[in-house]
């Protein structure tokens, strides 16, 4: 039945190899429309990162279709079943692989000279202020510690939270310090377009600038362990007036628990 198959239908290699460019191309421009493309861009920055994005797109994609379709042509044109003539092996083409080691070394350099701006301005220049909040990666959870009214992290007026919940105000510069308390963590916002990895015994820096108010996910981008699937949260983007309220409320919340706990320990 399968000898029956490919006789009704020689070309089937060939035509399944088509399909590998075909179903590649039709999944990128149906993407977009059933919504599986790139989260919303809400960052101030994240325009480049997305433009980097696309570029390297186009131009892996460009050279995936024509190689695709060549080795179609080939597996086409060379079917077994119309050459009856046996395959002769050639030793290669000495300047055809000169040309094509030089081409991409070229295009890859390109690529690290081109995107050297965006790199410094995401991770080698981090702005001359205060930390926002800390961020701690466990396993696993994140935990986040902001300075109290002293504007100072590590001291008694801290605001320390565990539930997952990271609240930034919108519109301003923020700065974050990233630590982990046990493994390696990968600190990723999809819709601020920001990835640290977050390294135990290092404090690293990220910061941002958020231009729209919202709640957006926060995802640990390192496999860390059995439960990396649930070390998830919110960032929660908030115009100044209501930042400020917010974590005023969760300083009273954390000043309650305490009185209520030095009461009990009584
Ligand atoms: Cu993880």
């Amino acid at each position: 039945m399968i000898k029956r198959f490919f006789r009704w239908m020689p070309n089937f290699w060939a035509l399944l190899f088509l399909a590998v460019p075909v179903m590649g191309v039709a999944t990128f421009v149906l993407a977009d429309r059933y919504n599986i493309w790139l989260p919303r861009d809400v960052s101030e920055h994240g325009r480049t990162i997305d433009q980097l994005f696309f570029f390297i797109l186009y131009l892996t994609g460009i050279v995936f279709v024509v190689t695709e379709v060549v080795l179609f042509y080939f597996a086409w044109k060379y079917e077994a079943k119309n050459n009856r003539e046996p395959t002769k092996f050639s030793h290669g083409s000495h300047s055809l692989e000169v040309v094509w080691t030089i081409l991409p070394a070229v295009t890859l350099l390109f690529i690290a000279i081109y995107q050297m701006d965006a790199w410094a301005a995401a991770k080698m220049r981090p702005p001359q202020i205060p930390f926002t909040a800390e961020v701690t990666g466990r396993q696993f959870n994140w935990d986040f510690r902001y300075p109290g009214p002293d504007g100072e992290l590590y001291t008694q007026d801290d605001i320390v939270r565990t539930d997952g919940n990271l609240y930034l105000p919108v519109g301003e510069e923020i700065l974050l310090k990233i630590t982990s308390a046990d493994v390696l963590h990968s600190f990723f916002l999809p819709n601020l377009r920001m990835k640290q990895d977050v390294i135990p015994g290092m404090d690293q820096k990220m910061w941002f600038k958020a231009k729209e108010s919202g709640q957006f996910d926060i995802v640990c981008a390192e496999l860390c362990g059995w439960g990396h699937y649930k070390m998830k949260g919110r960032v929660h983007l908030l115009p100044r007036k209501e930042y400020e309220a917010k974590l005023e409320d969760l300083r009273k919340e954390q000043n309650t628990m305490r009185t209520t706990n030095a009461v009990a320990a009584e």
